[in-house]
């Protein structure tokens, strides 16, 4: 017979937190909340990897890209770049992540110098930047021969089919610097000699970046950015149960940081072997996480299996439709709580801490705070993510109102078969799994964390909590009836802006 379980499966709006004793010291400035990527043995030596933060962002097309893993990296937190493109482009971006240095810009405005006037105008429509490096064969790396700025020409006078090499400022007048220069001696020598511009040379003169003086303030070290043992943003790659044998020495190769097997439902053989290759190859060296599973017996296989971390979730996805198509999944809570707690066992058994990511179906701030205090040591987010300027995906206008699109890995749109695969020879998507839809644009990414983390800061301190470990140890937890949850909000009053009255969900997801 079928096995029942005792309990319905429940979602994070079904639970709140009852406040703690707070003392003096619990203050929100005090909060750390640094906690574990991959599994370690806790109490015995480091975490090879800590998040400053416990956000990374979804292994979707439409959210991790090499910008985003940037700008949430700066934040602390890390992006796991989808594995639904091929495997060059997904180690290009890896790539892009591991070459980046805050401050220090690939030209991608350049010019030789036997091109006209016209090339810069075109290029100045089409860039929108105007310095522009002149390098022998007019690449972003080539020879440094000169510069073109505004200053350098006037339309009104002179004849569009003028050659660069005419009318640039030429080398041996330029201020460069050497490849290796700081940021902060690249701004002293645009300061000191009053530039707009410095750019960076190897030592063949070929040129390395660009510095901008307008970049300097925005950049200046962010004490809580994530950064591996040669300074440099750290970054997740999603991989897959098929072509692991060749993906994964790519992104190796690429610099990815940690790995992270991206299917909707991780018990499974097809996991099994996708980790046995990589310890096969690897050892404990390459970092990986699998799922996503949503019980103790999944999380119990994925850690004998070797998993660094097991993400938690199945159907509470904002995109995702499994639940409706396929009828599998569970409650978001119910499951993170079943496998903090197998975690737990597994840790006094072994003495081996695996964190666990609880994965979608984060729809207000305090979900978080809510996942955390339940067990998980970080949360997985799509949608909150895909709404910010950073996200990958167009902004359009949609009835007045901005909007960035957003679509599900398992949509006709991402096509990604690999994450639904269970083996066979068929390839492709055979049903739909996820919806292709819109999200509301909110701005920028560091604004957005930077408030959704003072939340999670204040509720820790209600909860007398002033690290992650300590919210799940103190955290007292109850269920709410829904009479109470309509209590939650604002009630019997007439709201002064309609809009929000229309769309009281939305307190946190629309900002
Ligand atoms: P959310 O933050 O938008 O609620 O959920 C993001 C998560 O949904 C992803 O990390 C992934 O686990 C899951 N996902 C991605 N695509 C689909 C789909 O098409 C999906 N069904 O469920």
């Amino acid at each position: 017979m079928a096995f029942y379980f005792d309990e319905p499966s429940r979602t994070f709006n079904e639970y709140l937190l009852v406040p703690g004793y707070s003392p003096e010291t619990c203050v929100p400035a005090q909060v750390s909340l640094h906690t574990p990527l991959v599994k370690y043995r806790k109490g015995k030596e480091e975490c090879p990897i800590t998040l400053s933060i416990p956000m990374v962002s979804a292994i979707m097309q439409s959210v991790s890209d090499d910008r985003m893993a940037i700008a949430l990296a700066t934040e602390g937190g890390l992006s796991f770049i989808y594995g639904s493109q091929s495997i060059e482009d997904e180690a290009a971006m890896i790539g892009r992540v591991k070459d980046y240095k805050a401050g220090f810009v690939t030209s991608d405005a350049n010019l030789s110098p036997d091109m006209a006037l016209d090339d810069v105008v075109r290029l100045l429509e089409e860039h929108g930047h105007s310095t522009m490096p002149v390098t022998e064969d007019g690449s972003a790396h080539g020879k440094l021969l000169g510069i073109v700025t505004g200053r350098d020409y006037r339309l009104s006078r002179m004849d569009r089919s003028e050659k660069v090499a005419n009318f640039m400022t030429p080398r041996e007048k330029m201020i460069v610097a050497p490849d290796g220069t700081s940021l902060k001696t690249a701004n002293d020598i645009i300061w000191d000699h009053k530039l707009n511009s410095l750019p960076i040379v190897d030592e063949n003169d070929h040129l390395v970046a660009l510095v901008f003086r307008k970049d300097y303030d925005s950049h200046k070290s962010n004490p809580d950015e994530l950064l591996d043992s040669h300074k440099r943003y750290r970054v997740g790659a999603g991989i897959n149960t098929r072509d692991y044998a060749e993906r994964v020495p790519a992104l190796v190769d690429a610099g990815a940081d940690v790995l992270c097997i991206d299917s909707s439902e991780g018990y499974s053989d097809w996991q099994r072997f996708t980790l046995q290759w990589i310890r096969d190859h690897y050892g404990d060296e390459v970092k990986v996480g699998a799922g996503n599973v949503v019980d103790a017996e999944g999380f119990r296989f994925l850690a004998d299996c070797g998993a660094d971390f097991v993400k938690v979730g199945i159907g509470g996805g904002s995109i995702c439709i499994t639940r409706e198509t396929k009828g599998i999944g569970r409650g978001q809570a119910t499951a993170v709580i079943e496998v903090a707690k197998e975690r737990n066992r597994y840790f006094e058994e072994t003495g081996i801490y695996i964190p666990i990511c609880s994965d979608g179906g984060i729809v207000y701030d305090h979900h978080i705070s809510l996942a955390l205090a339940m067990g998980s040591d970080f949360v997985m987010l799509g949608r909150y993510f895909a709404r910010f300027d950073e996200s990958p995906s167009n902004r359009v206008m949609i009835n007045g109102s901005y909007m960035k699109e957003y679509w599900g890995e398992g949509s006709a749109r991402a096509r990604n078969w690999q994450r639904y695969d269970l083996g066979g020879d068929k390839r492709g998507l055979s049903f739909e799994e996820g919806v292709d839809s819109f999200v509301p644009y909110a701005g920028s990414l560091k604004d957005n964390v930077a408030l959704t983390l003072s939340k999670v800061r204040s509720t820790m301190c209600n909860c007398g909590a002033l690290t992650i470990p300590e919210l799940q140890e103190k955290a007292k937890l109850t269920l709410v009836s829904s009479t109470s949850i309509v209590e939650g909000g604002a009630h019997d009053v007439m709201l002064r802006d309609t809009n929000t009255f229309a769309s009281r969900a939305s307190v946190d997801r629309d900002r």
